[in-house]
């Protein structure tokens, strides 16, 4: 057996590969558009929609935000998985502790914002769980251009942790510049383009003909 297929037969036995789901040794590029530029001094995070203060931050500003370190299986919806992916960045906890932001209390989803107009949904819960980074490192290094630089949603499952929603990846969004809190849902790009609403991975949720 090659190196992949041993990889995989561990991860299926160790219950961490999704039905549906192969496991990939390399990280694949998928998304709409073209890989934009970051220009530092125009670039903004914007906090906005039922907040007690809409705010915007530089990124000098969000580089100063307390960064956690996670290690995660991420799932995409193409069937692919990769796991023990490690991500750093700051979480919405922390953005919610440090004062960063202020939820109002009818909160029940958050929207990312992206370059182009990419965006995608996400219950508040899943967005404030530990497996939801607003990441700026992948594996110590700076993101590529291709997977998000300079900053990303990104959604995966912490082995063992039977507690969170793991959703598909498509529900990190590359080139973030901000969160909007919303009292109603609303769905995102690929969620109006025929992908599932929730997209757990479990569930395998992946398609809106598999929505109820
Ligand atoms: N801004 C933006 N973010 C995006 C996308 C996109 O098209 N635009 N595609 C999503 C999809 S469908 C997937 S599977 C992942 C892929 O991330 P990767 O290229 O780092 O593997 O990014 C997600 N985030
Ligand atoms: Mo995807």
């Amino acid at each position: 057996m090659n190196d992949r297929l041993e990889a995989e037969q561990r991860m299926k036995e160790a219950g961490r590969l999704p039905e549906g789901q192969s496991l990939t040794l390399r990280f694949p590029i998928l998304h709409y558009g073209a890989v934009p530029d970051f220009d530092k001094d125009n670039w903004s995070f914007r906090v906005f929609g039922q907040v007690d203060e809409e705010t915007s931050l530089t990124w000098d500003e969000f580089c100063a935000l307390p960064q956690t370190e996670v290690m995660m299986d991420i799932h995409c919806v193409t069937a692919w998985s990769k796991t023990d992916t490690l991500w750093k960045g700051v979480t919405l906890q922390t953005l919610v502790s440090a004062g960063a932001v202020k939820i109002k209390k009818d909160v029940t989803a958050v929207v990312q914002h992206c370059e182009q107009g990419y965006t995608t949904n996400l219950p508040i819960q899943t967005a404030m769980g530990d497996n939801f980074l607003l990441a700026t490192h992948y594996d110590g290094e700076p993101l590529n251009p291709e997977h998000g630089y300079p900053l990303r949603g990104v959604c995966g499952a912490i082995p063992g942790r039977n507690d969170l929603d793991d959703v598909y990846f498509w529900k990190g969004g590359k080139w973030l510049r901000g969160l909007e809190f919303l009292s109603y849902d609303k769905p995102g790009f690929w969620e109006k383009a025929g992908y599932h609403n929730r997209g757990n991975v479990w569930r395998e949720e992946r398609f809106v003909d598999q929505q109820q």
